[in-house]
């Protein structure tokens, strides 16, 4: 199959198999969720499901939200979820993730860490030994100083040998393209942490980077997962922690 019928193979899985009536279900965002949530609203519309809301994670995934006519609520009248439903850059052994290539990782993170239930929805590319080389780690950080920031970041010792490159794209979208530098929908810049091999303590460098003063958070999510839905040319398996 092709990687678009793979990523539809496993979002259209992860509604079928976790989401059910009278939920407050979160919305992940990218390629990947976007079949997620294009198959909730097809069920709403057939009346398969009834008494949803959902919380978008991305002013993207609300717009698509929207136009499929999914009744939208926030973490601020909802601070507990039943189900969330993402993909991931990258998912380790340990289901670790990478998150964030498409720019949303802060509301990703508030609404996943959010939902009793956290599916991660991913082809077979995606799965990788260890974290690092396979897909540079986001880090969201304050525009003020962002320079500073970024040397700070760099000198962190967990941080050692990693390549830190400033996400640049049109404001329109999230393109690592364009040459102004890329604005997250909370306002803020994006810095992708290039590694050669693997992260030696991926632990230790996610809590040095969350005391970073100037980071907002970043795109390393652990101990969240609940299952993996991983479509491949075999298959779809349903791996849990
Ligand atoms: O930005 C994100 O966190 C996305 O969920 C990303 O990790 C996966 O996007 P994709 O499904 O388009 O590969």
């Amino acid at each position: 199959s092709t990687q678009d019928e793979l990523k539809k193979q496993t979002g259209y899985r992860a509604v079928d198999d976790y989401v059910r009536s009278g939920m407050v279900v979160g919305l992940g965002t990218g390629s990947t969720a976007y079949y997620a949530v294009e198959r909730l609203g097809e069920k709403l519309k057939s009346g398969e499901l009834t008494d949803i809301v959902a919380i978008p994670t991305s002013i993207r995934t609300k717009e698509q939200a929207e136009s499929l006519g999914i009744p939208l609520v926030t973490l601020d009248t909802h601070s507990k979820l039943d189900v969330a439903i993402d993909g991931a850059d990258n998912v380790d052994p340990g289901f670790n993730l990478v998150k964030g290539g498409g720019g949303a990782l802060l509301r990703e993170k508030m609404v996943e860490l959010a939902a009793d239930t956290f599916i991660v929805i991913v082809d077979e590319s995606k799965l990788c030994d260890g974290l690092g080389p396979g897909f540079p780690i986001p880090v969201e950080i304050t525009p003020f100083c962002h320079e500073h920031t970024i040397r700070v970041i760099s000198d962190l010792p967990s941080c050692a040998g990693c390549k830190p490159v400033l996400r640049m794209g049109s404001s329109s979208n999230n393109k690592c393209d364009g040459d102004e530098i890329a604005v997250t929908d909370n306002g803020n810049y994006i810095v992708d942490l290039h590694f050669t091999g693997n992260i030696k303590n991926v632990p230790k460098m996610a809590a040095d980077l969350k005391r970073v003063c100037g980071v907002v958070d970043h795109g390393i999510f652990s101990g969240m997962t609940s299952a993996v839905i991983c479509a491949g040319n075999e298959g779809v398996t349903v791996t849990t922690p």
